[in-house]
């Protein structure tokens, strides 16, 4: 089996002993750090999250600190979200775009203090844009990648195992929104939140020396609730219609046709407003797709045709266990994106029927 050639370039994480043991079978590459993919099967390892409780290691969800007298002002900048009402423990799911609205990446942003945040990161570098616009503006600001790595907890189950780990406060935690507790004397963000809709926690793991011991902590108390190490699974987040940055939505994109208009609502003279306004009503939009028969796996987007031409591409495309279907994430033209169009689908073994649903799966 092919595996990854050694070297400083493609790090590996503070859980990676705590992965390895668990057999991980199959990981990626995301912000130039290792993601494990696949523990047993994709089939095994989503009905499991569905129905237990799993440990991931997401740290290749890197944070970018901005820290300073004009924090504020840079993210002011940067963010086409209102951040006026952002409580001091809030976290934020913010596109992040160009001077002509095109998105840089999604991350989540976690609000430590008036003049401290993070931005979690998807895959880009985002942050060489964050030190462009600080720099170029010479603003009082410090930005650097600093040592945290979150830790998900995720699947129906998570509340009790995280009680049993940081105690019963976890459980008042509201969606989207973080404490900090204590986990072997160091004080840590735990949030509401993660990459899967069944629920759970991200542990922003500050200082890699307290990763295994954490690691280790959840899965003593979690021994017998099942609890397995796991990895985000493209079947239930496809089901759920979470976007992976790079897959579904690039710089070629807005929110707007990202099915993020909601959180384009900022006063503020940000980078981009005025292209991205005028770019307000979009000509395609992400839809769920239904896609018929047997399909390959997908490495590049497939065509949707209509009549012979094409009206938009699926992006990532998986089969379903629990609704028995392939379900898949596309990017469609308005003329066709209504629930109930009839399309065809030009995946790499062939054409199939392909239907425009009207919501996600779950
Ligand atoms: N958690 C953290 N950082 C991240 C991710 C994460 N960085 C990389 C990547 N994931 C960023 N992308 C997303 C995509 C979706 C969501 C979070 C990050 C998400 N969306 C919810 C939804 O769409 O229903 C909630 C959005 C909301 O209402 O605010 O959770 O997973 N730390």
């Amino acid at each position: 089996m092919a595996t990854i050639f050694p070297s400083r370039r493609v790090r590996w994480t503070p859980f990676t002993k705590g992965v390895e043991a668990a057999g991980m079978k199959v990981c990626t590459v995301y912000n130039h750090m290792i993601l494990p993919s696949v523990f047993r099967s994709e089939e095994e390892d989503y009905h499991h999250l569905k129905r237990h409780v799993q440990v991931w290691d997401v740290s290749c969800e890197r944070q970018v600190a901005v820290q300073g007298p004009d924090a504020r002002r840079l993210l002011d900048l940067l963010s086409p979200r209102d951040l006026d009402r952002m409580a001091d423990d809030q976290c934020y799911y913010m596109p992040a775009i160009d001077k002509d609205g095109g998105m840089l990446n999604d991350p989540v942003l976690v609000k430590l203090a008036p003049d401290y945040y993070w931005i979690s990161v998807a895959d880009s570098d985002y942050i060489q844009y964050v030190l462009g616009v600080a720099d170029a503006l010479q603003l009082d600001v410090n930005v650097w990648e600093p040592d945290v790595s979150p830790l998900g907890v995720q699947g129906p189950k998570s509340d009790e195992l995280m009680a049993r780990v940081f105690g019963d406060d976890v459980r008042a935690i509201k969606f989207f929104r973080y404490k900090r507790l204590a986990f072997n004397g160091v004080s840590l963000v735990v949030a509401r939140s993660g990459y899967s809709k069944q629920g759970g926690f991200e542990i922003y793991v500050e200082g890699s020396e307290n990763g295994m011991p954490l690691w280790d902590a959840l899965f003593k108390a979690g021994a017998d609730l099942d609890v397995r190490a796991g990895c985000p699974s493209t079947k239930e987040r496809v089901e759920s219609g979470l976007l992976s940055y790079g897959n579904d939505i690039d710089r070629t994109n807005t929110p707007f046709e990202a099915g993020l208009g909601k959180f384009v609502n900022s006063p503020k003279d940000y980078i981009g407003k005025q292209r991205l306004l005028e770019r307000s009503e979009p000509k395609r939009q992400i839809r769920a797709v239904e896609i018929i028969g047997t399909i390959p796996s997908i490495r590049e987007a497939w065509p949707l045709m209509a009549n012979g031409r094409q009206v938009g591409q699926v992006t990532t495309a998986t089969y379903s266990p629990d609704h028995k279907t392939n379900a898949s994430i596309a990017m469609v033209d308005r003329s066709h994106w209504n629930g109930g169009t009839k399309l065809t689908v030009e995946t790499t073994d062939g054409v199939r029927d392909a239907i425009v649903k009207d919501s996600f799966w779950t």
